[in-house]
């Protein structure tokens, strides 16, 4: 009986299940199984919340400027016009923030950081970025997370420059990461040795944040 069943559990039919699971070599929305897209605690909204510090700094693209600092053989200031020079992308992704709002299908528009990093650079001692603001936030990401393959350093959201209050002219997004750190007003990325608490971090939140494992807060 079983002679004429197909090989379930062969080696190769095991992997290939668990990357169909997985939606492996899949990229963007598609990427998880819609019943698991929205992470545990969270609830969906279908506005777009505004989160800050309270201070919403006005900076033109004129006087833009990106500095990239640390552990990078390329040290740049970029200003936004060398930014336009970088290959330009669109992407799709939902965002998660940690007060348990997600909100799916945002439509960005700027430089991948995969498409930065070939760019800047980074050394083998770089295992860490901290991103800082026109507001003087801060927070950090390891070189994995930051250079995963949807996040993105973006200028528009669905097909508009992005709004003083989204973090325009610059902001990132790390999709898979909680909000928090994807940093508004862009200013400067350190590439360090060691992964440093940023603002959130400092203050009673997890050093990593994976909105799927529920990454809310830090362990003490
Ligand atoms: N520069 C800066 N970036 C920031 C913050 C901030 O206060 N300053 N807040 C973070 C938090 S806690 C969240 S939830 C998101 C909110 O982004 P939004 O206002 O576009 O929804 O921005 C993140 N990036
Ligand atoms: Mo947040």
């Amino acid at each position: 009986m079983a002679d004429d069943t197909p090989a379930q559990d062969s080696k190769l039919t095991i992997t290939k299940r668990k990357w169909a699971d997985e939606g492996k070599f899949l990229t963007g929305r598609h990427a998880r199984p819609e019943t698991d897209r929205l992470p545990p605690g969270q609830h969906l909204v279908k506005n777009w919340p505004v989160l800050d510090l309270g201070q919403q700094p006005s900076v033109s693209t004129s006087q833009w400027k990106l500095d990239v600092r640390g552990f990078v053989n390329n040290p740049v200031t970029l200003d936004w016009s060398a930014f336009q020079a970088l290959p330009q992308t669109n992407m799709l992704s939902d965002i998660h923030c940690v007060t348990t709002w997600s909100r799916y299908d945002n439509n960005w528009k700027g430089v991948s950081t995969r498409d930065f990093l070939d760019f800047v650079d980074p050394m083998n001692e770089a295992v860490s970025v901290m991103l800082t603001s026109y507001d003087g936030y801060t927070t950090n990401l390891l070189l994995s997370d930051f250079s995963s393959p949807d996040a993105i350093i973006v200028t528009d959201w669905e097909g508009k420059p992005l709004s003083e209050e989204h973090g325009g002219p610059v902001r990132l997004v790390v999709p898979h990461l909680y909000f928090w750190k994807s940093a508004k007003w862009l200013k400067r990325i350190d590439f360090n040795g060691l992964d440093h608490a940023g603002f959130w971090e400092k203050n009673g939140y997890h050093m990593r944040g994976d909105p799927w494992a529920e990454e809310r807060y830090s362990e003490d």
